[in-house]
């Protein structure tokens, strides 16, 4: 069976990141089905548009995902898809909240044959065999053997294959542009966001936000390893789209009686990023820091202011975006600040993955590798 899933637009502002969602359930589907992707606000398509597409693709089952603010879309699209003939299911934050209106039961007129509540994680391939023999229930909940409500671990976590996947209708660069570009070279012809999470839940349960109440109030991790595994996917699709890795050793946090009795601790703390461009052998290292703090980065890490610092909704103190050509100011960076070497040695042991080996062809030894703070090996 041929699986879309659909994430409408909201029709008013244009999202600039694809839907995590959509790729974790195409990850979860029995192999033995296929699924399209289609984002509304990457490839605008009309409600009859989409229907002919589905007819034309033969798709026998639509998933929609929607948050409140495009659920009347979600909802117009849905009855379009249903009324030519093609059983719609709907998950995500807001049929969760409200099924009944998603299933007719609330007075208005019915949008889905199915709802998935909360998280699909678990529930989805049931979906997808229930569609494809015809029988789709009402509604899908994730319970356990006794009914009660179970949360998805995120151990293990399923492998969304970034490395493969077709990403082209998620490119920012307008087609125009990326023609002129491709043509006469140089400027970037093509760039989208991918999504990652590192884990579920929020302890604070905010009164506007649906995330305690849909995720619940404790927070479920993925394992590191997975977290990291999947990061080192993006970086094999960046090397292979010609994409660009960068770096931002920022530090956040600071405890200003700690960096008054270790004057030390600042440039330690920046260490690990800077270790972590030599391992990913980044193009551009940057820093988003505070006005008083420029100095510090263009002394340490020659970096260049790239505009003026603002102040941006949530901080209280403004701050401006700097960066450094990695490979070109490296050397420089290792013979003022030896302390910033590290041996290949220490970077395998912090960045790099059981059986990754040969995962980094362009990882360079400097002259300064034996000098490292860790035994070369
Ligand atoms: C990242 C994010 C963004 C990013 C990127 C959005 C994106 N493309 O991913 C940005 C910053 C752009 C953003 C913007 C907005 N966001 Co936002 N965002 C999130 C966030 C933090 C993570 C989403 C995510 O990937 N979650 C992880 C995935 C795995 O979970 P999920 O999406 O819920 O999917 C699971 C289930 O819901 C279900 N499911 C989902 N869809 C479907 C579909 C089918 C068919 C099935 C079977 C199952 C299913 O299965 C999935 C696996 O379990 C969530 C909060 C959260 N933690 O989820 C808010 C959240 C989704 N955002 C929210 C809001 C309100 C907004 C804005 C409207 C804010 C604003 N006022 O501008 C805008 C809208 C932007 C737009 N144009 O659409 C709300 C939505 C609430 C609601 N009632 O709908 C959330 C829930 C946060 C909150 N405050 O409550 N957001
Ligand atoms: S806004 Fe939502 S996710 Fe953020 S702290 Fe509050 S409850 Fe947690």
């Amino acid at each position: 069976m041929k699986i879309l899933l659909y994430n409408p637009d909201n029709g008013v502002t244009r999202n600039f990141m694809p839907h995590l969602w959509m790729f974790l359930l195409k990850s979860l589907t029995p192999p033995e089905h296929e699924v399209i992707l289609i984002d509304g606000n990457a490839k605008p398509m009309n409600d009859q548009q989409l229907v002919q597409f589905v007819k034309e693709q033969e798709v026998g089952l639509v998933g929609i995902g929607a948050m409140t603010r495009m659920i009347q879309k979600a909802y117009r699209v849905a009855d379009a898809v249903r009324a030519a003939g093609i059983p719609v299911v709907m998950g995500g934050p807001h049929v969760t909240e409200e099924p009944d209106e998603a299933l007719g039961k609330s007075g208005g007129p019915r949008h889905v044959d199915a709802v998935a509540l909360g998280e699909a994680d678990e529930t989805w391939p049931q979906i997808v065999e229930d569609a494809a023999r015809g029988e789709l229930k009402e509604t899908y909940a994730p319970v356990d053997v006794e009914g009660k409500e179970k949360k998805p671990s995120l151990q293990p976590y399923p492998v969304i294959p970034w490395d493969t996947i077709d990403l082209d209708q998620f490119n920012l660069v307008p087609k125009f542009v990326s023609k002129l570009t491709e043509r006469y070279g140089s400027g970037v012809s093509y760039f989208n966001t991918i999504p990652m999470e590192s884990g579920r839940g929020c302890p604070y349960g905010c009164e506007f936000c649906t995330v305690t109440g849909f995720f619940g109030d404790s927070i479920r991790f993925r394992s590191n390893e997975s977290v990291v595994n999947e990061l080192l996917l993006l970086k094999r699709r960046a090397e292979k789209d010609r994409g660009k890795i960068i770096i931002d050793p920022t530090r956040f946090v600071a405890d200003p009686d700690k960096a008054r009795v270790f004057p030390e601790l600042p440039y330690v703390t920046v260490r690990l990023g800077y270790v972590a461009c030599g391992h990913f052998d980044a193009d551009i290292g940057l820093a988003n820091v505070r006005p008083e703090h420029r100095a510090f980065y263009r002394k340490v890490f020659l970096q260049k202011p790239l505009g003026e610092p603002k102040l941006f909704p949530g901080l209280i103190k403004p701050v401006g975006l700097m960066a450094a050509n990695y490979r070109e100011i490296r050397d420089r960076v290792f013979q003022r600040f030896p302390f910033m070497r590290s041996s290949a040695f220490e970077r395998r042991m912090l960045f790099q993955r059981a059986g990754e080996r040969h995962a980094f062809p362009r990882e360079v030894v400097t002259p300064f590798e034996r000098a490292s703070i860790a035994s070369n090996s």
